[in-house]
Formats: C-alpha cells, sequence, structure tokens
C-alpha cells in the first residue's frame, strides 16, 4: 500500500473517533475529512489542528497500556512546539517543559510536542530517556550514579560535557536535528527539583544520602496520532513511590541501596529468609513517600494508584470503552496482591493513538 493511503487509513478512524468524543457533528466530520483527504493527495501530508493535536495527545495517554495513572488522561496539557526549528528552540521548549510541570511541587501532566515525521523532512530527536536523569561514571572503586545512564554519560562526555562526578550530576539535554551534530544543553539547577530522602522514624536514613528528582519526565517515546508520528514528544506525570523505592534505589543494577538500608536497619542479611531485603524495601519505600509529601512534591503510593486505576476502568466502562492493560507493567513492584490489578486480567491490544519506543532509524 502507498505511504498516502496508510496515512489517510489512520486519519479517518482517528478524525471519526475524536470528533465524535469532543461532540463535533457529522457535517464537520465530512467537512474535516475532505480537506485532510485533498491535502494528503496534493502534498502527501496534512497537518492537525491544535484541538486534535490536544486530543490526539489525551488519547494516547488513555491508550497506554503500561500505565497505571491513566484516570487524569483528560487533564494532559499540551505545549505546541510544532513551529519550532532549530536545536537552541528545542533546548528553550524543553525547560519551559520542566518549568511548567514542576509548578513548584504541584505537578501538572504535560507533553511538548515538536515537529513530526513526515519521511520527507529533518526527524527532530532528544536522546535522552528522561529530561532530568543522573549520570553514571565508571571509577576505580565501581559505578558512581545511576547505571542506566552509563551509555548516555558516554555520549555526553564524548560530546564535550563534563559531569562534577557525584552520584547525582542531572545530565545535559542533547537534542538532534536530523543528521546533524547533536548538541547539548546544560539543564540550569533552579529549574531542577529534588527531595533529600528521609524516613518518619529511623533517622540513620539520612546517612545514605539519597535524594531523587520530583518530575519523571519520558523523553525516549514516539507519539503516534492519526497516522502521524512525532519522535520526540515528551511526557510527564508524577511518580508513583515505588518506582523510586523498589527500583531505581532497589535495583541490584540501579542504585542497590537494600544492603545499605538493611544496615541501617541492623538486619540480618545473612539469611535470605530473614526476609531481610523485603523489610529494607518496605521502609525504603514508607522514606521516599513521607520525604515527597514533606517537601510538598506530589506523588502517589501504588494503593492509591491502584484504586484511581480502579476508577478509571469504571469511567472507561460507563462510556462505552474497553480499557487495554499490559498487567506485568501494571502491578506494582511492591506487594502486588495487594491490589485489584494482580487478581484480573487485562487485554493488551495496542489501540491508537499512542506511545512507542522508537526504534533505530527514528
Ligand atoms: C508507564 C504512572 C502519567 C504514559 C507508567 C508507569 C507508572 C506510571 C508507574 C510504569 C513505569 C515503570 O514501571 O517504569 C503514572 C502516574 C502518572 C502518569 C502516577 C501521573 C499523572 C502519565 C502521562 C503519560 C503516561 C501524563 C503520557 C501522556 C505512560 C506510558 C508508560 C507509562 C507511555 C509506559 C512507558 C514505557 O513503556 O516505558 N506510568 N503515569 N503516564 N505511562 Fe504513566
Ligand atoms: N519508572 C521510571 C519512570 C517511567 C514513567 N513513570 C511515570 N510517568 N510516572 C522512573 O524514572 O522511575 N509519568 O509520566 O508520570
Amino acid at each position: 500500500m502507498k505511504v498516502q493511503d496508510q496515512l489517510l487509513e489512520k486519519a479517518v478512524p482517528f478524525i471519526q473517533e475524536c470528533y465524535a468524543e469532543l461532540g463535533k457533528s457529522e457535517a464537520e466530520i465530512t467537512a474535516r475529512l475532505a480537506e485532510i483527504t485533498e491535502a494528503i493527495h496534493r502534498q502527501g501530508r496534512y497537518e492537525q489542528t491544535l484541538q486534535e493535536l490536544e486530543h490526539g495527545a489525551k488519547m494516547a495517554w488513555r491508550n497506554s497500556n503500561r500505565c497505571i495513572g491513566r484516570l487524569f488522561w483528560e487533564t494532559l496539557k499540551v505545549q505546541d512546539a510544532r513551529h519550532v526549528e532549530t536545536e537552541e528552540q528545542m533546548a528553550e521548549a524543553l525547560l519551559t517543559h520542566i518549568d511548567f510541570a514542576t509548578n513548584g511541587g504541584k505537578i501538572r501532566p504535560v507533553t511538548t510536542i515538536f515537529p513530526s515525521d513526515d519521511g520527507k523532512g529533518e526527524v527532530f530527536r532528544i536522546w535522552n530517556e528522561q529530561l532530568i536523569r543522573y549520570a553514571c561514571y565508571e571509577t576505580e572503586e565501581g559505578l558512581v550514579g545511576d547505571p542506566a545512564s552509563l551509555a548516555l554519560t558516554k555520549q555526553c562526555q564524548a560530546l564535550g560535557w563534563q559531569g562534577a562526578g557525584t552520584p547525582y550530576d542531572v545530565l545535559p539535554h542533547v537534542v538532534q536535528i536530523g543528521e546533524r551534530t547533536p548538541r547539548w544543553f546544560e539543564v540550569p539547577s533552579s529549574l531542577i527539583m529534588e527531595v533529600a530522602i528521609t524516613h518518619p522514624e529511623i533517622e540513620a536514613f539520612e546517612q545514605l544520602k539519597l535524594q531523587w528528582y520530583a518530575v519523571p519526565i519520558v523523553s525516549n517515546m514516539r507519539l503516534e496520532i492519526g497516522g502521524i508520528s512525532y519522535p520526540a514528544a515528551p511526557f510527564n506525570g508524577w511518580y508513583m513511590g515505588t518506582e523510586i523505592g523498589a527500583r531505581n534505589f532497589a535495583d541490584e543494577a540501579r542504585y542497590n541501596m537494600l544492603p545499605k538500608v538493611a544496615a541501617i536497619m541492623g538486619l540480618d542479611t545473612r539469611r535470605d529468609a530473614s526476609l531481610w531485603k523485603d523489610r529494607a524495601l518496605v521502609e525504603l519505600n514508607v522514606a521516599v513517600l513521607h520525604s515527597y509529601q514533606k517537601q510538598g512534591v506530589a506523588i502517589v503510593d501504588h494503593h492509591t494508584a491502584a484504586k484511581q486505576f480502579q476508577r478509571f476502568e469504571d469511567n472507561e466502562k460507563k462510556t462505552g470503552r474497553e480499557v487495554t492493560g499490559d498487567w506485568t507493567w501494571l502491578i506494582p513492584p511492591l506487594s502486588p496482591a495487594t491490589t485489584h490489578i494482580f487478581h484480573h486480567g487485562y487485554n493488551n491490544e495496542v489501540k491508537l493513538p499512542n506511545f512507542f519506543y522508537r526504534t533505530e532509524s527514528e
């Protein structure tokens, strides 16, 4: 099938669904489809209206099978950056995103949408996995920082960036337009909100000197709406505590803190059956939730998030839409069987619009 026909084939159901949800008339749908058909035949592409972009992005969130936070899909804000032309403008829009999303800790869900990939022009790319993430260095004492960032840190260094060498150096933004040399831009520390981790009862937690950033802004996925692909469309909500406490700090291949937490708690780490890992995990997660709450940064615990997801499922049922989901990602990594999600099955069919991992050529 021709590329043009493929585009139209995806544009039609999107416009029908989007416009129906927005309460538009059949006449409006017919008129818009005629316009889009004509544009595709004449130029091989069509441009979305701001309203289509905004509602399409919300639908993409609603269709994100792995996301437990979807109750709030209608509140998503869109920063339209489709007019951006230079690396500097890209970097500027990323800083605006961080600032608007952070909002002093009252985090707002946002997506910034850069120019689409129409297969002809240049592709706008963000190299970072998230807009705020910690670097990783290989030292004689082993890895320092977040091992998840080892490859990107090396690439940044090859481009001339140098970090301070602490376990929590925020990586610069690396952006690339077409096949031009990628450019890096430091993120001003005044824009980055971070949370020092303390425990409500166990004072020794302070000795671990743990900290994490306030806002997770995923920047390595492409957004597809109505057949149009946006390879750079960073998005954020707020954290669910377990992402930090049960994975980022706990995974052996990340900050690997469970042995240190067990040590300050005086647990018996010689026997697996003492359940020292489980006990350390719980207190680490208590500390994360406590610290974000104390510093006024939005965060959700996994029990509340699961209840919110239940409400999302109820809402969707009422509107006659089937909820799709990826069970393996929806269950939280801590006490999964205490949530209703664990005891359910979900259809993991991928509906459009949606967010996808980028392939090499994207
Ligand atoms: C995945 C929670 C907002 C789209 C996830 C995950 C969690 C989560 C816990 C699993 C992450 C992991 O295990 O690494 C939340 C919460 C939000 C929120 C609490 C608060 C509002 C959003 C927004 C979008 C979104 C605003 C898009 C507009 C996604 C996508 C994934 C995901 C696409 C899958 C990522 C992947 O495959 O790597 N979310 N989310 N989420 N979320 Fe959300
Ligand atoms: N687990 C990752 C973040 C993935 C997305 N999570 C969200 N998304 N909460 C981590 O950094 O731990 N969101 O858009 O809010």
